[in-house]
């Protein structure tokens, strides 16, 4: 790391302002991340360089963002990528046909749809499964199996999944590489290396960089081999983002903590808030004592986000109605920025999902989903209820 000053036991808010950049070894000493647009690097000698070639390869600000990412992760490694679905084609670039993949039921449509399209082309077997049952994954996995992937919470149902009991699994069995899609939660509430994880995921594009202005994706990992695996195929095939990008995620990464406080808090409000409205069938908020893996969120995070579920008593009707009556919540995909934003998975984020794979999932007409921005509260309270009364 470049961070020669940081103590290895400084705390989250700590890293994320400093780790990643030492400011004398730039010129003149920034207190920041200069953006380093060059895309070639002088050479002493031919290939006689400090490992700055061209700027697809290595570029410094990227670095500098990549270290800081490693440092919160609590991971050797950090890539970013220009959006969390091209980490994604990276990662799944690291199998072979005949190769095996094995994913929770209920993720992220863009993820599903990726998976779906690059496995058929690629001729590697996938199949999915509901990780809330470990014996899903014993038994999913098949000789052939090569990668195990996850998020938790799921998108957009909000299933709990434990990673480290999936670990435990894929160990039994030889060369699994467990992936797990942190996006929802980011580094601040919850840490997958330290249950085991070969690889965390995210796309940076949500809570990371938080100010709904830049796409991004990144992956950490711990092994130096399947870290120069990834080196090498994000080189290969092109997948890099621009040092603008990675400088405004590495700036925004510098609130995350007090953001995400923010968002936990004011969704929990929220969530509850909904709970007792007598058109409000279900909240699916892991924060909530009564969401069925409570118990599992307590020990494998530090709490919730901004971003959760609910299904109302009314249908599609219903959910078109309330999401155009809002006046803060503005209908909108994504999750994670200052704003809060309400979707209808269905017909949105979902939309490329088998009909037949939402009906299993209860990624109903009447699940809306919210995630909770950073605005006051109480005004985002009154957003809902003026909008509950004007369609119930
Ligand atoms: O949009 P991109 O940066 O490529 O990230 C894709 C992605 C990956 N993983 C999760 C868990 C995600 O939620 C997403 C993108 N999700 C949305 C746009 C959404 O509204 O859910």
């Amino acid at each position: 790391m470049a961070d020669g000053f940081l103590a290895p036991k400084a705390g989250f808010a700590t890293k994320a302002i400093h780790a990643g950049h030492n400011p004398s070894k730039w010129y003149s000493s920034p207190a920041v991340v200069p953006i380093v647009t060059s895309t070639t690097y002088k050479q002493r000698g031919p290939n006689d360089n400090d490992g700055f070639v061209y700027g697809r390869s290595a570029n410094p600000t990227r670095n500098s963002l990549q270290d800081a990412l490693a440092a919160l992760d609590g991971g050797k490694h950090a890539l970013a990528f220009p959006s969390g679905l091209g980490a994604t084609t990276v990662l799944v670039s690291l199998l072979k046909h005949g190769d095996h993949i094995l994913s929770c039921d209920d993720l992220y449509g863009g993820t599903n749809r990726l998976l779906r399209n690059l496995c058929a082309k690629m001729d590697i077997e996938l199949t999915f499964a509901d990780f809330t049952n470990i014996d899903n994954v014993k038994n999913g996995i098949k000789n052939n199996t090569r990668m195990i992937w996850l998020e938790s919470p799921t998108n957009p149902s909000f299933k709990v999944i434990d990673i480290a009991a999936v670990k435990n699994v894929a160990n039994t069995h030889k060369d699994i590489i467990v992936i797990v899609d942190n996006t929802f939660l980011t580094p601040y509430l919850q840490r997958p290396l330290d249950f085991g994880a070969d690889v965390v995921v995210y796309s940076l594009t949500k809570y990371m960089n938080g100010h709904t202005d830049i796409i991004m994706g990144a992956a950490v990992v711990n092994d130096d081999e399947l870290a120069e695996k990834l080196k090498f195929l994000r080189n290969a095939l092109g997948v890099v983002p621009s040092p603008y990008d990675c400088y405004m995620v590495n700036r925004s990464l510098k609130t995350l903590a007090l953001r995400m406080e923010q968002h936990k808090k004011s969704s929990l409000a929220i969530a509850k808030w909904l709970q007792k409205h007598p058109n409000v069938t279900e909240v699916l908020h892991p924060g909530l004592p009564t969401h069925p893996q409570y118990a599992l969120t307590q020990k494998q995070t530090s709490g919730h986000s901004g971003v959760f579920s609910f299904k109302h008593s009314g249908g599609l009707k219903e959910s078109r109605q309330l999401l155009q009556k809002f006046k803060l919540f503005l209908l909108a995909e994504s999750l994670g920025g200052c704003e809060s934003l309400a979707s209808l998975p269905s017909l949105m984020t979902h939309a490329s999902v088998s009909a037949e794979q939402r009906a299993e999932l209860g990624i109903t007409d009447s699940l809306v989903r919210l995630s909770v921005g950073l605005e006051d509260t109480d005004d985002l309270l009154e957003d809902l209820k003026q909008a509950f009364k004007a369609v119930f």
